[in-house]
């Protein structure tokens, strides 16, 4: 079934670039940087990722982050996530990247956006993996700063595909985007966002409605509301389920509990994805694994999930019918 698996191609819907960070190129970038990091060895750093909910996590994620520097830092850590992709049959890849977690640091946007989209390229034309490239929200940040973080993306429209929505979805709804998310729409980009991971049904709700949004990150908390599920099957409206990352942060208690076969058995279009692998134990292949290991699931069903990922994904219709 691993075999299986892993030779299976694979696209990935959903992941943060800055959670592909290991913690032994946090070490290195930390050295080349001279950035204080408060621990003494990699190790230490895999002990520290313990989380209890996804607030434990962020805090620790957005620390991070802070050994990253320079363009070519950014290049590196992109790079390395590729290379991993094409050791997991990942044939295309949707990356996220949250500007806002730099420029917050006095980080240039062109600094992040040119380190990782010459990453992408060198992807496509050395390990022939295509990708997209999504800028993400922060939701703990006011809307004055999304808007700011718009301006800073349109010199560099033509290499972001869509806006998202990530960090606390506590406490900072869909509607609080709803503006931003508009002149997105009219400047051209495409929108996702993260909703019903730790927040309720309504979340997905508002986010469909609110921010005219093309597909969910996460939503696995739909299943709080029947009417919901109803149409998400009837509209096919894509999910990116993390399931490591859903155990880790305690969404569910252990992977049998994890609803996704369910989900795909409804008729959903459910998707199967990393999320923040560095954080959260494991790539593509682990993610699949990890729900194949704990749910009885048959070779067709776990195509589907790479089928539903083609459908799902920013490729243009006339490629997604080669790849299929
Ligand atoms: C995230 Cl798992 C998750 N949820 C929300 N925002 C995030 N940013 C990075 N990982
Ligand atoms: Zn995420």
């Amino acid at each position: 079934m691993k075999d299986f698996i892993q030779g299976l191609p694979k696209v990935e819907l959903h992941l943060h670039i800055e959670g592909t960070l290991e913690p032994e190129l946090m070490f290195e970038l930390a050295q080349r940087n001279k950035v204080n990091i408060p621990f003494s060895s990699p190790q230490a750093v895999r002990d520290a990722y313990q989380f209890h909910n996804l607030q434990s996590f962020l805090d620790i994620y957005y620390q991070g982050a802070n050994v990253l520097i320079t363009e070519q830092d950014f290049f590196d850590l992109t790079w390395a996530y590729l290379l991993r992709c094409r050791e997991d049959n990942v044939i295309h890849t949707e990356i996220f990247f949250d500007p806002q977690t730099h420029t917050e640091r006095g980080i240039a946007f062109e600094t992040v956006i040119n380190g990782i989209t010459r990453a992408l390229d060198q992807a496509q034309s050395q390990l022939d993996i295509s990708s997209q490239l999504i800028m993400c929200f922060l939701r703990h940040l006011d809307e004055e700063a999304a808007f700011e973080t718009l301006e800073q993306a349109m010199p560099f429209k033509d290499k972001i595909i869509a806006v998202g929505l990530d960090s606390s979805e506590l406490g900072h709804p869909p509607e609080k985007f709803a503006r931003v998310f508009q002149s997105a729409r009219e400047a051209g980009f495409l929108t996702v966002a993260h909703a019903g991971e730790e927040g309720p049904a309504q979340n997905i709700l508002d986010a469909i409605y609110m921010l005219g949004i093309s597909r969910i990150d996460h939503g696995v908390r739909c299943v709080e509301n029947t009417e919901l599920v109803r149409q998400l099957a009837e509209s096919q409206m894509p999910l990116t389920v993390c399931p490591l990352s859903n155990i880790k942060l305690k969404v569910f208690d252990n992977m049998e509990q994890h609803n996704i076969v369910d989900l795909l058995e409804t008729g959903l279009c459910v998707t199967i994805n990393s999320d923040d692998p560095a954080y959260f134990g494991g790539y593509m292949t682990d993610n699949f694994v990890a729900v194949v290991d704990a749910h009885p699931i048959s070779h067709q069903q776990i195509a589907q999930f790479s089928l539903n990922a083609i459908e799902a994904s920013f490729i243009e219709n006339t490629q997604k019918v080669t790849l299929s």
